[in-house]
């Protein structure tokens, strides 16, 4: 089961800077020799795999990439400054493909691994690159070269940290559409009728991390009733869970005991991740009625249980701190 974060970008690298045509000035000579310097070389633009990185969000925001220009030659044979190089901060995995062909550049696997795709453009000469015997005092000069442009398509395998489960119609979709700020794309994925749902959510140091939401749990998923039995075996892979339960259901209590059941069922350790419980629609139902159910869960659950809401946006910078000091 693979999910895949994809974006493209152009990369525009920086033109080289041009030579200069300049003659030195001394007194009592009046021509002196050609001094014009060459043009920097304009910045390239160089991926850099970091390991704290774990989405390509960053990419969604900011299409196209520059990098600087190199500057123009100075007097006196002095080279102009180079172009900054433009370094571009990717998660490890991800692999940079040329859209035109469909060829793969690189693949950046390991931590400060770099990958230069476009590259700046040289300096053109000065005119003292010129100065020859036959030509005292040369008046050519060459114009920087442009920078390279790519466009590429970024790709990188994702693996959910965190899963939204629950029963159908708790809110799982909705929640994740109010939490995240991008949705990576879903590949290879073997059903039609049902696809979890992704997104990330910056995490506070402004890294993304990927919520799935599990959709299809319903009694007797374990056994392979309905679809849910394969999300089950997504689940095992993420870290922690957070279990919504629909405040209005007719009994919130026999939900929530009919999803664990479901872990249980499964096994392979399901019931031993860590959880996060939420009450979800709270506008909806009796303050009382609410404190009541979320006393009976807490004891239950021997757990904190939230309150929360996903349409109206209620609790969930709770929720939120929830999981990353759970993290
Ligand atoms: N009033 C209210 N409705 C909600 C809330 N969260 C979800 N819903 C609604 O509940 C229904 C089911 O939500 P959905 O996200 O599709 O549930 P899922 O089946 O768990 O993915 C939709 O009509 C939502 O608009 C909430 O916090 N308050
Ligand atoms: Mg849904």
């Amino acid at each position: 089961m693979q999910f895949i974060d994809q974006a493209r970008i152009t990369l525009k690298a920086g033109k080289g800077g041009s030579g200069i045509v300049s003659f030195r000035r001394e007194k009592f000579v009046p021509a002196g020799g050609p001094s014009g310097g060459n043009g920097g070389k304009g910045g390239s633009i160089i991926f850099v795999a970091d390991s704290n990185l774990q989405t390509l969000l960053d990419f969604k925001f900011n299409r196209e990439i520059f990098a600087k220009d190199g500057s123009k030659g100075g007097p006196n044979k002095r080279s102009g400054a180079y172009g900054e190089d433009t370094i571009l901060k990717v998660p490890c995995g991800t692999e940079v493909r040329d859209i035109n062909t469909g060829i793969i550049l690189g693949d950046l696997i390991k931590n400060n691994q770099r990958l230069t795709v476009a590259f700046g453009g040289r300096g053109g000469n000065g005119n003292a690159y010129y100065l020859s015997n036959q030509n005292r005092a040369p008046e050519s000069f060459t114009e920087g070269k442009d920078g390279e442009i790519w466009e590429v398509q970024l790709e990188l395998k994702l693996l959910a940290e965190v899963g939204i489960i629950g029963l159908p119609n708790a809110g799982k979709s909705t929640l994740i559409s109010v939490l995240s700020s991008a949705r990576p794309k879903i590949a290879n994925y073997p059903f039609t009728t049902l696809i979890p749902n992704l997104g990330v959510v910056r995490k506070q140091d402004g890294n993304g991390c990927l919520f799935a939401d599990i959709p299809g749990l319903i009694s007797g998923a374990a056994d392979g009733v309905g679809l849910g039995h394969d999300f089950l075996r997504h689940i095992q892979r993420t870290k922690i869970l957070i279990h919504l339960i629909d405040s209005v259901s007719e009994n919130p209590i026999y939900d929530y005991e009919v999803i664990e059941k479901e872990l249980k069922q499964y096994g392979n350790g399901l019931t031993k991740k860590k959880r996060i419980i939420a009450l979800n629609k709270m506008e909806l139902v009796d303050e009382n009625y609410l404190k009541i159910i979320t006393k009976k869960l807490e004891n239950l659950t021997k757990k904190k249980v939230l309150v929360i809401s996903s349409s109206l946006r209620k609790g969930l910078s709770e929720l939120l701190s929830e999981v990353w000091n759970r993290i």
